[in-house]
């Protein structure tokens, strides 16, 4: 252990030193800032990932990656070992890390490895990937010094998206039960699965799906792994790539969150009618889709609407098998409140809030036997119990069940296959999405006109310090400062399904408003009252939130 110190120490000051006084926080999906502050902690992150290792006896991710954020930033997201994100418990462990002065490093980590009861004897390993952020390559030497300084080996995969690593984690740490830790498991896996079921699908006269899709990448790794991803298509989907990175900037002007939150296409998409556009995020975690309709007016199909899509399939598929599990959908504050009404009234399933971050809603949904989740933003998956996902493989093998009740249980096993269950994934939405269409026969105005959205809005509010804002009741109630609440509560009286909240962003330097109200200017409206009370009670600086 004292050899492991000195070195850790030695490296700390010699190569990635704490030269900026600054207080990062592991936030809702890790570190995230601008990429120069980041190698002291990308370095004692790699010290972290080796000693959770070591503590849980089997391999770890680390993703550098700053997803949705723009080309300047980057960070990093660390994977526990059944490829979920890593335990609440730790995050403090890294914020506490990141932190310390560089003298103090050597106790940190013995007061971390005291606490945790670590078995140092335990040879750590980590696997490691990267976006394509110009910082990337750079911070991930770093990640690896770290590791290698507390005793630990690494397996660097080099560009992967997040999802994909996520997936990785999960196949070692289960001797490749869930699969083979590769890029070509992963792809083989995931299209293998999406190839039989669509090969199984009936042909109807009436079909009106097509196996043409038009994809932004939003600059980022998604694109490079949608390219590898159409060799294995056969025929069954074209995609045309976007926004490849070939020459645009990452995320700029593009992308999910870009896409979502500005309610328009992507730059560089040309949207015919009714044809399918998506777009996914920069580490391809997120996926929304979109079109023009005849009159050329934009509408979106977010998170919300890929849940309900996928919450509807897996409804009919489990009635068909008989099979009587407990399926329930997990939305956050951000969930449109016509989403929600139609989930309960229409689907009949129950439907759960979580805060923010794919951690809050996956733990959430843990405790359906299939938990379909998703973010507005595009962030989800499904996860089956291991329950669900035994009785779903018994079923299909049944013989005393009718043919019908087994088929139904047999494409469920196939659909489980599809699925990346470790964290929300693009390229595994995305296929599940056109199978699910080309199941239907759809074209995708006929998955929107499911139900119609509320107006909506967001608005992003810079403060002086966004922690002044606590919340409560996922997210959806302000604590403090004093007094915010009730005036979020007042303006929102005003509207007509008029609703309204306030939370500080754990990924961006900035307080998040979210708005609906009954027409698009009265959800503007209230989003910028919102975001001025923000500004007023919460020490806003630079401009007030714009009309
Ligand atoms: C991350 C999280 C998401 C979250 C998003 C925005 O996404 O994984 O769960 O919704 O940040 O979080 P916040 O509003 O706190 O900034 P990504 O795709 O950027 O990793």
């Amino acid at each position: 252990m004292e050899g492991m110190l000195e070195a850790v120490r030695k490296a700390a000051v010699e190569k990635y030193p704490r030269k900026v006084n600054r207080k990062i926080q592991y936030g809702t999906a890790g570190f995230r800032t601008r990429e120069e502050y980041l190698d002291h902690v990308l370095y004692r992150m790699g010290i972290l990932a080796a000693i959770r290792s070591q503590t849980k006896k089997a391999t770890i991710g680390a993703m550098i990656t700053a997803s949705h954020n723009p080309e300047e930033d980057n960070g990093i997201k660390l994977i526990d070992p059944a490829g979920e994100m890593l335990e609440a418990t730790w995050e403090s462990h890294a914020t506490f890390l990141a932190n310390v002065e560089d003298e103090d490093l050597a106790s940190a980590i013995k007061t971390i490895v005291s606490k945790e009861n670590v078995s140092m004897d335990v040879t750590a390993t980590v696997y490691v990937a990267m976006d394509t952020r110009k910082s990337s390559q750079r911070l991930s030497e770093a990640l690896q010094c770290g590791v290698q300084a507390a005793g630990g080996t690494c397996k660097d995969y080099g560009l992967l998206t997040t999802p994909q690593l996520h997936f990785m984690v999960r196949c070692v740490n289960t001797n490749n039960q869930y699969g083979t830790a590769t890029e070509e498991g992963y792809f083989q896996k995931l299209t293998t699965a999406f190839c039989k079921l669509r090969q199984q699908i009936a042909q109807k006269t009436d079909n009106m799906y097509k196996s043409t899709l038009t994809l932004d990448a939003a600059n980022g790794i998604g694109a490079p792994k949608a390219y590898k991803l159409t060799s294995y298509l056969a025929d069954y989907l074209t995609i045309d790539i976007c926004n490849d990175g070939s020459s645009g900037k990452l995320n700029y002007l593009c992308g999910a969150d870009y896409v979502k939150v500005q309610q328009k296409p992507a730059d560089g998409m040309t949207l015919h009618c009714n044809a399918r556009c998506a777009s996914f995020d920069g580490d391809a975690d997120r996926i929304v889709y979109y079109y023009a309709d005849k009159d050329g007016k934009f509408h979106l199909m977010d998170g919300d609407k890929i849940a309900t899509l996928v919450a509807g399939y897996l409804q009919e598929l489990l009635s068909r098998s008989g099979l009587t599990l407990n399926l329930g959908l997990v939305q956050t504050a951000y969930a449109n409140g016509s989403s929600t009404a139609y989930i309960t009234k229409n689907l009949k399933v129950p439907v759960a809030c979580a805060a923010t971050g794919v951690k809050h809603l996956h733990h959430r949904a843990l405790e359906f036997d299939l938990g379909v989740y998703f973010e507005a933003n595009g962030h989800g998956t499904v996860i089956f119990s291991e329950n669900a996902s035994s009785q779903i493989q018994s079923a299909a093998k049944d013989s005393s069940l009718s043919e019908i009740q087994r088929d139904a249980a047999a494409q469920l096993c196939t659909v489980m296959d599809l699925i990346n269950q470790t964290v929300g994934d693009a390229i595994s939405d995305m296929l599940l999405v056109e199978l699910i269409l080309a199941t239907y026969g759809w074209e995708i105005n006929d998955w929107d006109s499911a139900y119609i959205d509320l107006p909506n809005r967001q608005l992003k509010v810079k403060v002086k310090d966004r922690t002044v804002i606590t919340t409560a009741n996922a997210e959806r109630t302000a604590l403090t400062p004093d007094g915010l609440q009730q005036a979020v509560d007042s303006l929102v009286v005003k509207y007509e399904h008029g609703r309204s909240f306030v939370r500080p962003s754990g990924t961006e330097d900035v307080v998040r408003v979210y708005a609906e109200a009954d027409t698009q200017a009265n959800a503007d409206k209230l989003a910028q009252e919102v975001g001025q009370a923000v500004y007023n009670m919460a020490g806003g600086i630079g401009d007030p939130p714009a009309p």
